[in-house]
């Protein structure tokens, strides 16, 4: 981690455009305030991905938040290739200024480069390969699937991929969880049973309704929450000999119904 933010750092002077890569399932937490040190002066654009996951009515908040005037915001889902354009046009704007300057000098075809960071898992390597046309990055549903860095040619611009990076706030536990439940961590660094714990009182919190559509009740008790693993246990059949709930499996049943629901946003 701390190498791979030392390797964006070193080429940070020749970057035209920051790219940052959020999660809309949780924005804030993946949003690392350790890129905000790295270059001021140069324009960044917000791409908020998965929001065909998030929660909608949330989504135009998230976007204001990371508006600003250097700065711009976009909401997109990299699996559809409509985005395309939204994302094009949005790089050529912060880019304008640089463009300008560039054919001042006497530059017909400026070179323009953008860095894009974000952590594990955030839509990278899939922005990459929706803008140019090939499949060059290696993109996959799980964190640390970028190992090194990459640039990548568009055609209007260069591009360099990253390796997902994390920071000292995701020691923070819920913003921890939050990320895990993004699969921007992987889930076996946390305890199993912290993890469903946490992962439910969040789901309390945030989406109680959810929770009672799968038969189990809100609560932000401990004591509850177990009971409730329980009840889960035996609604799912999951028993072992003795007639006792298997609540490993349990465990997992609720840890990846969690990183599968949609229209959630837990910032
Ligand atoms: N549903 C949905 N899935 C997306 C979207 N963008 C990316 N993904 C998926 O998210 C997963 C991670 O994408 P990657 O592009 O590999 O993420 P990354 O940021 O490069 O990850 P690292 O290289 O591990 O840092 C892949 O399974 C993508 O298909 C989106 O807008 N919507
Ligand atoms: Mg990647």
């Amino acid at each position: 981690m701390a190498k791979a933010l030392r390797q964006i750092k070193e080429k940070q002077s020749i970057a035209d455009l920051f790219i940052v890569v959020l999660d809309a399932r949780a924005p804030i937490s993946t949003y690392n305030e350790e890129f905000d040190a790295i270059s001021p002066q140069k324009p960044r654009l917000f791409i908020i991905t998965k929001i065909d996951l998030a929660d909608e009515s949330k989504l135009e908040k998230i976007k204001n938040r990371f508006n600003d005037e250097k700065d711009m915001a976009i909401l997109v889902n990299l699996n559809k290739n409509t985005f395309k354009k939204k994302i094009q046009s949005a790089a050529k704007k912060l880019l304008e200024p640089k463009m300008k300057k560039d054919l001042k000098n006497g530059l017909f075809k400026p070179r323009l480069r953008a860095i894009v960071v974000g952590v594990p898992n955030s839509g990278k390597s899939t922005l990459i390969n929706l803008l140019s046309k090939s499949n060059s990055a290696k993109t996959g549903n799980q964190p640390g699937v970028t190992k090194g860095q990459q640039w990548v040619n568009t055609g209007d611009m260069q591009l360099l991929d990253t390796p997902g990076i994390l920071w000292p706030k995701f020691e923070d536990e819920l913003t921890g969880i939050k990320l895990a439940i993004i699969g921007s961590i992987k889930t076996d660094i946390i305890p199993q049973d912290e993890l469903f714990n946490e992962g439910y009182k969040l789901l309390s919190k945030y989406y109680p309704q959810k929770l009672i559509k799968i038969g189990l009740k809100p609560t932000n008790d401990s004591n509850e929450i177990y009971s409730n693993l329980i009840k889960l246990c035996h609604d799912k059949r999951f028993i072992i000999k003795g007639n006792r709930p298997d609540l490993k499996k349990g465990m997992t049943w609720f840890k990846n119904h969690l990183r599968d629901l949609k229209g959630v946003t837990y910032d």
